[in-house]
């Protein structure tokens, strides 16, 4: 007999005995989830290669729905797990996916070392403001004067700059999107896929339940499109002049995207001037040190 079910139009690339999410209604990440999982199909790579590394939060909990390999691993370590995977097997792509907070509060110091080094990682961030999990505590990401659960009178403090600090500390590609500007995540997942090196996404999405309910911003579709009207592309800004404020321009776009010598071949150059017979040492012909 024939099943005429209507297919779930993501269902090749989602794990839909985990099915239904746990995400609130109008939340920005089922989107973002989208656009990576269709980015990654475009970028041409082989999908049993790629792994998905989340730390904890609700954006953490991607890793638990892509079908892809991932893991969910402890709050704020998304980056050193996704390194010891790169650093065991470099035929992997791998893509961290986690929150603001995961990845510059307790995670921050990781983030800016990696970056550093020029590892061989994917890192995309999603950027609600806030900690969207726990119930809407400051976030490093804060817009001064946006109200938190922890900040009830309005922040007081300056939040990083996102794109600014990852360019800053050294990373080879640099990209800011909300999770409005679906084919352009798609087109930087693409791009990030086949780059080597440290490549940073930034991507502006609606918390509708707490970021939203707490600053009178309305639903999170009503927060995507106060968004979109405040977002304006401008690949040659300056990403350490362009922070997020609560009522400015969002200026987005791909801000770097340079070759540099990532950390896996610096090592390989180290020891290849030091004794070619190293175990570490793997002939690169298409790289000459
Ligand atoms: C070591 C440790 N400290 C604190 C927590 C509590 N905790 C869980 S998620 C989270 C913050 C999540 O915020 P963010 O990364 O911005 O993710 P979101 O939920 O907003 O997507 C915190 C503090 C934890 N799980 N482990
Ligand atoms: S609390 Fe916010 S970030 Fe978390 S699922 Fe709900 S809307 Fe999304």
């Amino acid at each position: 007999m024939q099943n005429n079910e209507p297919k779930h139009p993501m269902e090749q690339y989602l794990r839909m005995d985990r099915m239904p999410h746990i995400w609130c209604s109008s939340c920005g990440l089922g989107s973002v989830v989208t656009a990576f999982m269709k980015g990654m199909k475009r970028a041409g790579i082989d999908l049993n290669k790629v792994v998905v590394v989340s730390g904890i939060g609700c954006t953490g909990r991607v890793a638990g729905y892509v079908k892809l390999d991932s893991y969910h691993t402890t709050h704020g370590r998304a980056i050193p797990f996704a390194t010891g995977l790169k650093m065991a097997n470099r035929d992997l792509t791998v893509a961290v996916i986690s929150g603001d907070g995961d990845l510059f509060a307790i995670g921050g110091n990781h983030l800016i070392h990696a970056a550093r080094r020029n590892l061989d990682l994917n890192v995309i961030c999603v950027n609600n403001f806030i900690y969207g999990m726990t119930g809407g505590q400051n976030a490093p990401t804060t817009p001064l004067e946006a109200y938190s659960s922890t900040a009830p009178y309005g922040n007081y403090e300056h939040p990083f700059n996102l794109v600014g600090l990852a360019a800053a500390a050294g990373a080879s590609y640099v990209a800011r999107w909300t999770a409005l500007h679906l084919q352009r995540i798609q087109d930087s997942v693409e791009v990030m896929a086949n780059k080597k090196g440290f490549c940073f996404m930034e991507i502006v999405s609606p918390c509708s339940t707490v970021f939203a309910r707490k600053n009178k911003g309305g639903t999170g579709l009503d927060l995507l499109q106060e968004y979109k009207q405040r977002a304006i592309i401008d690949h040659s800004a300056n990403p350490t002049e362009i922070p997020l404020d609560m009522d400015g321009e969002m200026v987005c776009g791909v801000f770097v995207n340079e070759e540099k010598l990532t950390f896996w071949e610096n090592v390989q150059k180290g020891i290849s001037r030091k004794v070619k017979r190293h175990p570490l040492y793997v002939e690169d012909k298409k790289t000459q040190y």
